[in-house]
């Protein structure tokens, strides 16, 4: 094994750990915007996937590190891209656990992302997000309504473009809620 390859491994254990400890971790108020969540489609990680086998097969230890660099990068960008995004906006990341939301409290400003993550659901239940009355005006049920999804690869992206308190929960798991203050 060369270095390199061991270099990286011990990235990804520090990742890991890294990861590990936000999840043990209480809830926070506010969860700073960051872009290690993965929005891909089925369709997007299969093509990833083909692409760096791809890069794999390269000769080079230095041409396979830069083709796998290069597919990284772009899908990572994919995975940030959202549809029908009316505005910047930050995107904020929420895991979605057995049983709990986290984090559970947030306060956006107006055209800020959520986008929640089932990666840490083990469950066979599933959960989902949905929205209980009042709304905020101009805002109906159906605009956050995401279907039952387990882990690794469920993803809910929604953009909040209307102010006010926005009381989330899962109709699975009485007490699975939580509350998004959007700002102007
Ligand atoms: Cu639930």
């Amino acid at each position: 094994m060369n270095t390199a390859i061991r270099r990286m491994q011990g990235l990804w254990i520090a990742l890991a750990v890294v990861l590990a400890m936000g999840v043990a971790g209480t809830t926070v108020a506010s969860a700073a915007p960051d872009a290690r969540v993965s929005g891909l489609t089925a369709k997007q990680k299969k093509a990833k996937k083909k692409e760096l086998g791809k890069c794999h097969r390269k000769r080079s230890t230095k041409q396979r590190r830069n083709c796998t660099k290069k597919v990284k990068e772009k899908y990572r960008r994919l995975a940030m891209k959202h549809d029908g995004n009316t505005g910047a906006g930050k995107t904020y990341p929420v895991d979605v656990m057995d049983d709990y939301f986290t984090p559970d409290q947030l306060q956006l400003k107006i055209n800020d992302w959520i986008v929640w993550d089932w990666r840490y659901s083990t469950s066979r239940e599933g959960h989902n997000v949905n929205m209980r009355p009042p709304f905020p005006n101009g805002v109906i049920a159906t605009d956050i309504q995401s279907s039952v999804m387990s882990g690794p690869d469920g993803h809910f992206k929604r953009q909040f473009t209307k102010p006010g308190t926005y009381d989330l929960f899962c109709t699975l798991h009485l007490g699975m809620t939580m509350t998004v203050q959007v700002s102007k």
